[in-house]
């Protein structure tokens, strides 16, 4: 599978409004919304709104304004979510090897529950 840049992906049908979310926050360049496949109590996906494929992308191409946005929404959603106390894991899946499901960059944040240990 080639990681470049699908218009048709679903979250950039969920940016145009196609589709519907279940929205956390929005910001001028960045939406939260709830993942469709909760794999902890809290699971958000944080996106840009704008067209990246992934964090390399993101970072190489995207405004400052956009970068600032988006690195302040993250933070925001746990604010919001309240995992801070507890803990959380944030999570940005690329490419083949780390099994990127949707070609659009995105951010999960998990919580809510011991998560396990992931690296050894
Ligand atoms: O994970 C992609 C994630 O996107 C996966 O956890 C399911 C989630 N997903 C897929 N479609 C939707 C919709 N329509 N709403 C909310 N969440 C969705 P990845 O890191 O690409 O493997």
């Amino acid at each position: 599978m080639a990681y470049t840049y699908d218009t048709e992906n679903i979250f950039a049908k969920i940016l145009r409004g196609e589709i519907p979310n279940d929205t956390v926050l929005e910001t001028e360049h960045s939406l939260a919304f709830n993942d469709i496949r909760p794999q902890a109590p809290i699971h958000v996906l944080v996106i840009p709104r704008g067209a990246y494929v992934n964090y390399d992308d993101f970072a190489s191409n995207a405004s400052d304004a956009e970068i600032v946005d988006y690195t302040r929404a993250i933070a925001k959603v746990c604010e919001m979510k309240g995992v801070e106390a507890d803990g959380f894991r944030m999570i940005s899946n690329a490419g083949e090897h780390g099994v990127q499901e949707v070609p659009h960059l995105h951010v999960h944040i998990l919580g809510g529950r011991g998560l396990g240990r992931m690296l050894e």
